[in-house]
């Protein structure tokens, strides 16, 4: 027998980790997918969902795409009959090459997220369809938009984070709307717990009493949709207790005074009724946090309300205030982009190649859009599961029926979304080609490396998208650039000093040897080089001036406030397949706190629907001391597919906008509970 060989690789899902792998091979094949315990994050064990589906669903040949399929059967159906790469591609060419000959190319749809956080199997699709012309569905609208651009127009950045190992220089850690207990296992387990073990105090603000808000010193469990309110009454503590850094608001602050009086006015009593948190816990909380220096992990959570780019907005004043940048263990981080690595990500994208600017339109105009004949005439959906993952759910999947949308779904399964499509293409996953991860929360560059051979004749997005602009007949080089040059090209960028073989070797390298400051220099990228509170950019878009101490009204009574956070067995819909997940999930519930479900007259077990105007959804009650009354807890990713009434949350979720960059209001969702009467 051929002695086992490792292979060092990454895990490239959209997870703060950027888990470190350890591949056994066994005569070239793959025996084992396992946490690389020389990994300074994964210290040997992959999250719980990783390690089944590893070595489960994304290596069973029964599950995975393996050839290129052409629909048979009704849309939705699924059924399809196998055909070749040539046959695919030029069908896909043929309709493509029409829309573009009519000047139509922008009635060509294309949604894509994280799939794959690779930066190539991520991103190198886009040079296609830049080149295209077809139209974008902004990836970020379903997920963390408004907390982008909030921060952007405040301190003229969203993509620079705190260096997470500057923690050894804070005294308090605010995780404020995030559950690292099921979105980030390792950092809850490694860096949160290290830091409270070395002596931090760790606060967590969030409606949801989770592992990580039950392990911290104090939990703030306040009302969804309050978050500016509180962060405004924190203020108050800090002005009041001479914890406001008065030098640093007069030196790089805009607007600080202007703010004065909505500060004063949000008394932690005041807030206290508004969020639902003892006024003596903000109190707490807001010294811990004032007196620094103090971390700030601001969840994407928190600004999936509708007006969660305020909440953001009110966020950034709170660190503005404290004055907790430009120095050892202070700072925010929303995620940390490849910029700080040095990385140009117009380098895989090659915007370019777009002849004109890109149309973009938001998730939460997807359905709508998909519905009208004469602005969707085809349809891509790549790394991406949008029946599952995106809102108006019956509206979406009753517009990708149309028999008059030419659909092309590029996935490693058989999803909610592929049984729409004409033509499905196989994609090859993670163990099966090379690509850089660059972690959204520590600042490294790990190596994702070729393990083994994808099934049949499936082929990694860079690859499908490569042999596409072939059988379109585009000849620009950037169409063709093989993923190792542009590896190469994009690890010249950062301070790696070493080929991707060296890299391969160690999987993966922290970049910098010292903890970077965050905004060291105190320099912002706005208009005024200041942070910018009072902002003429968003007076211009027709938002407040200032953030406003807004909070949500309480939840009507016979509604509840639906959360769909993230779960700890589904990676977003990923992995909904796996039966060995399947059966950890269990029935679809709906968490109730106990006293809803007693007003209710409902009991751990009995069967409800949510309902509201955009649809109703079958769960089993669960009862639960970890949400707050008024508050129902369904977690994200289910597959519509294998749940009861064939719909996951998303059914009940409409498409409303938050109040900043179209982005999505996930969290602002209510809807009615309807207990079902069993049939005798
Ligand atoms: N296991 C697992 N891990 C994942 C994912 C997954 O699906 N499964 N998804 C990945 C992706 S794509 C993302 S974007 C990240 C997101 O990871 P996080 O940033 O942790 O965000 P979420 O899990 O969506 O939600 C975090 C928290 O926001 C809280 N929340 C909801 N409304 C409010 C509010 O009004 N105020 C406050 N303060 N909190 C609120 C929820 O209760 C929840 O606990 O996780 C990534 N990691
Ligand atoms: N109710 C509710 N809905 C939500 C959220 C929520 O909090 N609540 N969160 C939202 C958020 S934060 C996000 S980011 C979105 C995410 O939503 P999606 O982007 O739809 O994420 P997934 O559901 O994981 O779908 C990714 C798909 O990519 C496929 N894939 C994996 N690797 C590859 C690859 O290498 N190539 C190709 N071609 N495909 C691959 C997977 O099999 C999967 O089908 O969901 C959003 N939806
Ligand atoms: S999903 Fe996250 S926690 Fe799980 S193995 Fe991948 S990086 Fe690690
Ligand atoms: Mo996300």
């Amino acid at each position: 027998m051929a002695e086992d060989r490792m292979v060092k690789t990454t895990c490239p899902r959209d997870c703060y980790d950027a888990c470190g792998i350890t591949v056994t091979l066994r005569d070239g094949a793959i025996q084992k997918v396992l946490g690389d315990r020389d990994h300074a994050i994964t210290r040997g064990a992959l999250c719980g969902k990783c390690a089944i589906v590893y070595n489960g669903a994304w290596r069973a040949p029964d599950l995975r795409l393996s050839t290129p399929l052409k629909r048979i059967g009704a849309k939705g159906e699924g059924t399809f009959a196998p055909i070749s790469w040539d046959e695919a591609l030029g069908l896909i060419a043929e309709r493509f090459g029409a829309l573009v000959e009519e000047g139509a190319a922008r009635t060509i749809l294309h949604t894509h997220y994280t799939g794959t956080v690779g930066l190539v199997g991520g991103w190198y699709p886009i040079r296609f369809f830049n080149r295209l012309g077809a139209t974008e569905i902004d990836p970020d609208t379903v997920c963390n938009k408004a907390g982008h651009v909030a921060l952007e127009m405040i301190f003229g950045e969203s993509l620079e984070g705190f260096d997470p190992r500057t923690a050894r220089d804070a005294r308090t850690i605010l995780v404020w709307g995030a559950n690292p207990s099921h979105s980030a296992p390792h950092q809850n387990k490694g860096w949160l717990k290290d830091a409270r073990a070395a002596g931090t105090r760790i606060i967590a603000v969030d409606p949801i009493a989770h592992d990580t808000a039950r392990a911290a010193d104090l939990h703030l469990q306040l009302r969804p949709g309050t978050d500016a309110a509180l962060a405004f009454a924190f203020m108050h503590v800090l002005r009041r207790d001479g914890l406001a850094n008065e030098g640093f608001l007069s030196a790089h602050v805009l607007g600080a005074d202007e703010l004065i009086p909505a500060i004063d006015a949000m008394t932690p009593e005041r807030a206290a009724e508004l969020c639902g948190v003892p006024a003596d816990l903000i109190i707490a909380a807001a010294r811990a946090y004032g007196g620094g220096p103090s971390l700030l992990w601001l969840g994407q959570g928190v600004q999936r309300q509708p007006y969660g780019g305020n909440a953001f907005r009110a966020l950034a004043a709170l660190v503005a205030f404290a004055g907790h940048l430009g120095k050892p263990g202070a700072g925010f981080l929303y995620m940390n982009g490849p910029g700080g690595r040095g990385i140009d990500m117009a380098t895989v994208t090659a915007p370019t190649l777009a002849r004109e600017s890109v149309p973009a339109i938001s998730h939460m105009d997807l359905a709508a859009t998909l519905e009208d004949p004469a602005a969707a005439r085809a349809f891509v959906n790549w790394n991406n599961n949008p029946a599952a993952s995106s809102p108006e759910q019956a509206r979406l999947r009753a517009a990708l029926k149309r028999e008059d949308l030419f659909h092309v779904a590029v996935d490693l399964f058989h999803t909610d979304t592929t049984a729409y499509a004409d033509i499905v293409l196989p994609a090859a996953s993670f163990l099966e080609c090379d690509d850089l991860v660059l972690s959204y929360f520590d600042l490294t560059v790990s190596a994702q490396v070729k393990a083994g051979d994808p099934p049949g004749t499936a082929l990694p997005n860079s690859e499908i998208f490569r042999r596409l602009a072939a059988a379109m007949g585009f000849a620009e080089p950037e169409l063709f650039e093989t993923d190792a040059d542009l590896i190469a090209r994009l690890l010249a960028q950062t301070p790696f000093e070493g080929t991707f073989a060296d890299l391969a070797a160690i999987g993966t390298a922290t970049v910098f040897p010292e903890p970077r400051v965050q905004f060291a220099g105190l320099a912002f990228n706005t208009p005024s080089g200041r942070i910018e509170l009072a902002s003429a950019r968003a007076e211009a878009l027709g938002l407040p001036r200032l953030p406003q101490p807004h909070a949500d009204a309480r939840t009507q009574a016979g509604r509840v406030r639906v959360l769909s956070p993230a779960s700890p067995w589904l990676l977003n819909s990923s992995y909904g397949n796996d039966p060995v997940i399947h059966r950890r999930l269990g029935v679809p519930t709906v968490a109730l706190h106990p006293d809803d479900a007693a007003r209710e007259g409902l009991a751990e077990g009995d069967k409800v629907v949510l309902a509201n105007g955009e649809g109703q959804l079958p769960l089993t009650v669960t009862l639960s001391d970890r949400t707050q009354p008024g508050v129902a807890l369904v977690h994200k990713g289910r597959w519509p597919a294998f749940s009861p009434g064939d719909a996951n949350v998303n059914a009940l979720v409409g498409g409303l906008k938050s109040d900043m960059a179209e982005s999505t209001t996930v969290h602002g969702t209510e809807a009615r509970l309807v207990r079902l009467v069993a049939a005798e």
